[in-house]
């Protein structure tokens, strides 16, 4: 379970240049990070994590997306 609030600062981290998006090689970049974010989506890896909730298929994750996964797998807070 995690709140909007927790969620935003774990984005914030892993969106290391700041563009907005996580993308695949920012989630490989921060793997423990990463760790939190698949079990919250209850999905098994990165590459998952894009295939099920990248809606727009631009290979990055943006927060409105991250949310809906979290949001999906009811760990929103
Ligand atoms: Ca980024
Ligand atoms: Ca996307």
């Amino acid at each position: 379970m995690t709140t909007e609030q927790e969620l935003q600062s774990l984005f914030d981290k892993l969106d290391r240049d700041q563009d907005g998006k996580v993308s695949i090689n920012e989630l490989f970049l921060s793997p423990g990070l990463s760790a939190i974010i698949t079990a919250e989506t209850n999905t098994n890896s990165p590459q998952e994590l894009l295939v099920q909730y990248d809606s727009d298929e631009d290979g990055s994750i943006t927060f409105e997306e991250l949310k809906e996964a979290v949001d999906k797998a009811n760990n929103l807070s």
